[in-house]
């Protein structure tokens, strides 16, 4: 599906959108707006060049880690993807990071290892990194304006929005220029060899070190978060590296 053939809506919902309202030097360089698309991963993956920015209303096959389904209620959240043209280590960091900060203050946002963003305990938002040669797709997906039931039942125990969070509707715009501005300095940062200094804050918000987790078929303490992301556990019996999963907390 080449980008210019989708129609774009750079109307109302997403106001005056073009780079030039953003003053990223990487991030956002382009923005393409679509009314629906498959996956914004999909585009990113499949025509992106670096610094990209695919952002859908609708998603018909969102997707989570692991061949999961994302659930992206129609105008209701920020589905987007940024491509990038060469990998780079510690990019889910500065994601997550990124999302925490363009979070309204109100909301005391937490992250959970390895790619969530919480609000008292449920999903606000999920990250997905997906490559494809050199080429990568960041995708981020943020509960904006949702109501209870705009998401399945099956998520409504699990999942928030910054709406129900807040009592609040959030112009999406608004979010989603800070989310790029926010990544653009961390990746930045990034390029420039601050990964250390990003794997640091980001381990230390995840305070996921010392804590007794079951993830799979292994459980254990946590004795620190590699500079990979992967989370080095201790089993009473052996140390044991985990790269992906979903951890729940024992303690
Ligand atoms: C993620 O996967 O959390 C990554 C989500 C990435 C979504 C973005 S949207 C833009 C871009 N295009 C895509 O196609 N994807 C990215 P994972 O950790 O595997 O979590 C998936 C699980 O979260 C599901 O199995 C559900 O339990 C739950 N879930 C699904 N939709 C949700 C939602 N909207 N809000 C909260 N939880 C949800």
């Amino acid at each position: 599906m080449p980008p210019d053939a989708v129609p774009v809506t750079a109307g109302p919902l997403w106001g005056d959108l073009h780079p030039g309202t953003l003053s990223t030097a990487i991030v956002g360089r382009r923005i393409r707006v679509y009314d629906l698309v498959e996956s914004t991963n999909t585009l990113a993956l499949d025509h992106g060049r670096h610094g990209d920015v695919y952002v859908a209303d609708r998603q018909s096959a969102g997707r989570g880690r692991l061949g999961r389904t994302w659930h992206s209620a129609p105008g209701k959240g920020l589905w987007l993807s940024v491509a990038f043209e060469t990998p780079m280590e510690g990019l889910v960091f500065a994601a997550a990071l990124a999302v925490r900060d363009a979070v309204p203050s109100d909301i005391a946002p937490s992250l959970k290892w390895p790619n969530d963003v919480l609000a008292n305990g449920k999903k606000l938002s999920g990250i997905l990194i997906e490559q494809q040669g050199d080429r990568v797709a960041l995708g981020i997906g943020i509960n904006v304006n949702h109501e209870s039931e705009d998401f399945p039942v099956d998520l409504r125990q699990k999942a928030t929005s910054l709406r129900l969070e807040t009592r609040r509707v959030w112009p999406r715009r608004e979010v989603f220029q800070s989310l790029l501005i926010g990544l653009d300095e961390r990746v930045i940062l990034l390029q420039q060899g601050g990964f250390e200094a990003l794997h640091a804050e980001w381990a230390a918000a995840c305070a996921v070190a010392g804590r007794e987790i079951q993830c799979g078929p292994t459980r254990g303490v946590v004795q620190r978060i590699d500079t990979d992301g992967a989370l080095q556990v201790d089993t009473g019996h052996e140390r044991v590296r985990i790269t992906a999963g979903d951890v729940v907390y024992l303690d």
